[in-house]
């Protein structure tokens, strides 16, 4: 049987990386079996064009996976692959939590044959066998025979191919940076971003986060020698191809369980497996000066912080008040005197924010090492505790807002500002940091490190300036460069100029804006 993978694009930003589902399930998939991927970010793709797509290629069975925000394009595109005669599943967090929604038992239409509820390593070589057989169930959940749920342990992972996909797609490298790059180095023909997993799960429970209902707070890993190699495997492509491969751990809390950590990274080190690597941890856990200095040894660049909020109350209000604002530039420090920076990512709109918490987040944000701010508005994702809060409180304005997806857009109104301030603050938030100026300040504030770094900082900061500033066109691009040329020809200068020291660390992230 043949199986297209499908993955939408959010329609709004190009997204970095590919997603790990599609690779995973093509791995698990039974077989006799043929499967391509189609991610959307990468090859955008509409209705009419998923259609021809099936037919042409005689695909019977459609997989398409979506985050609340891809949703609607989602339906979209599995009512065309439908039309076609071909069976559609669905799977990943939202279907997960709105079955019906996809199944059409909620009084809407029909947008899928069958749905793989959380998560799908054990269900997934079932579904390709029914579909097969022509005996497709409406759902399909992760549970023992006594109809207990049961977590994948991912002791018994499968080995994603990464030295044979192909990865043209994501070489996001901006012409314009690249005779600079070539002065870097050798090997800096491609530049990727590959996602890879050591662990799922956390247990903090979050408000707005679904993480904790999706993948239970009992915490699983890889063990330790399958992770390093995977990334033995990613270092033998990169050298290969005379290119560049970072990973991006996408474990929620990739130090979650600290001494498990530690021992990772311990034998990544003691692999010589090390390549650049970016991962989400808390801030309460990068007091641990040994994890940091683990961190920095094994290839750790970019460190994504879900700070939140400078008011406690705020995270208080969210059950995350395990972050200590007061302790934000301590962390910020610890990591930038071992050349590691951060994502540090902020969330306005919430109960006891009032207009101006943008310029006084700005404030801090400025006092701290340069990293990578990143502005969101508080958003209820369906079945969170925070969507059941403000339901019951009757505060949600756009009830079912994944149906009409606005980027940037609230659903419910805050306590103590309007809908329309929270979005102004978002819009100065970003402003403020992505501005030529704020950028230049951003490099000049690393003028005592090889060249590597301030590359990379610039490179950083275009990029994520695209998760809010539409920039998706090459003309769009030019007018960042032409925007930030002062900044630009200031590096090249010295690039050129060779006055600095040879860089150490090039580029250790490039996500085109997600
Ligand atoms: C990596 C990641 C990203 C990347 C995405 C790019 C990429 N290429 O992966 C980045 C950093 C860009 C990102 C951004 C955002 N993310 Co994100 N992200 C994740 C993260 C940490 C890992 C995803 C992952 O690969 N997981 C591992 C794989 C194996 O799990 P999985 O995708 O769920 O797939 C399993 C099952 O769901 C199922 N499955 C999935 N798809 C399909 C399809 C079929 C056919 C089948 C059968 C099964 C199936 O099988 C898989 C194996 O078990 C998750 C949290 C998490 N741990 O999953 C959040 C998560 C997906 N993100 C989330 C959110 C909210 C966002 C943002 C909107 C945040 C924001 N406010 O800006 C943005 C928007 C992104 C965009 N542009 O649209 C939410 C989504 C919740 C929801 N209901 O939609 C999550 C769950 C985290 C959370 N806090 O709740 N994200
Ligand atoms: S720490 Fe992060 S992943 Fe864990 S529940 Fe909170 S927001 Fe979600």
């Amino acid at each position: 049987m043949k199986i297209l993978l499908y993955n939408p694009d959010n329609g709004v930003t190009r997204n970095f990386m590919p997603h790990l589902w599609m690779f995973l399930l093509q791995a698990l998939t039974p077989p006799g079996h043929d499967v391509v991927l189609i991610d959307g970010n990468a090859q955008p793709i509409d209705e009419a064009g998923i259609a021809r797509y099936i037919r042409e290629h005689n695909i019977e069975l459609v997989g398409i996976g979506a985050m609340t925000r891809m949703i609607a394009k989602a339906y979209r595109m599995a009512d065309a692959a439908r039309a076609t005669g071909a069976k559609v599943v669905m799977g990943g967090p939202h279907v997960t939590e709105l079955p019906d929604e996809a199944l059409g038992r909620d009084g809407g239409k029909r947008h899928a044959d069958a749905v793989a509820l959380g998560e799908a390593d054990a269900t997934w070589p079932r579904i390709v066998e029914d579909a097969a057989r022509g005996t497709l169930q409406d759902v399909y959940a992760p549970v023992d025979d006594t109809g207990k749920e049961r977590k994948p342990s991912l002791q018994a992972y499968p080995v994603i191919p990464w030295d044979k996909i192909k990865l043209d797609q994501f070489n996001l490298l901006p012409a314009f940076m690249q005779p600079l790059l070539k002065r870097v180095g050798d090997g800096w023909g491609t530049f990727r971003i590959v996602p890879m997993e050591s662990g799922r799960g956390c247990p903090y429970g979050c408000e707005f986060c679904t993480v904790t209902g999706f993948f239970g707070d009992s915490i699983r890993f890889r063990s330790n020698e399958s992770v390093v190699n995977e990334l033995l495997l990613l270092k033998a492509r990169a050298r290969e191809e005379r290119g560049q491969i970072a990973v991006f751990f996408i474990d929620d809390n990739f130090a979650i369980n600290v001494k498990r950590t530690k021992s990772l990274l311990r034998d990544i080190i003691a692999a010589n497996a090390q390549v650049h690597w970016v991962a989400q941890i808390s801030a309460n856990l990068l007091r641990d000066e040994e994890l940091v200095d683990l961190i920095a040894a094994s290839g750790g660049k970019w460190i994504f912080i879900g700070m939140e909020s400078i008011d406690p109350a705020n995270l208080a209000d969210v059950k995350k008040g395990f972050n200590k604002p007061s302790e934000y530039a301590a962390v910020l420090e610890r990591l930038a005197q071992r050349n590691v920076y951060a994502i540090t990512s902020f969330i306005f709109g919430m109960d006891n924010d009032t207009t101006g918490v943008a310029e006084r987040t700005l404030e801090q944000i400025r006092s701290w090492p340069p990293g990578l701010p990143i502005f969101g508005l508080l958003t209820p994702l369906p079945s969170t505790p925070l969507y059941k809060r403000l339901e019951a409180a009757g505060r949600l304005t756009r009830v079912k807002h994944w149906q009409e997806f606005i980027p940037f857009a609230m659903a419910h109104t805050p306590l103590k500002m309007s809908i329309e301030e929270a979005h102004a603050e978002v819009r100065i938030g970003w402003t403020n940091s992505y501005s030529p100026k704020a950028i230049e300040q951003a490099v000049d504030s690393l003028n005592q490190k090889p060249l590597g770094y301030r590359i990379n900082i610039l490179i950083a900061r275009l990029c994520f300036r695209g998760i809010y500033f539409p920039q998706m066109g090459r003309f769009a691009w030019l007018k960042i460069a032409i925007e930030n040329r002062r900044t630009i020809f200031k590096l090249i200068k010295q690039g050129f100029g060779g006055g600095l020291h040879a860089p150490a660390a090039p580029p250790a992230i490039q996500p085109a804006g997600d």
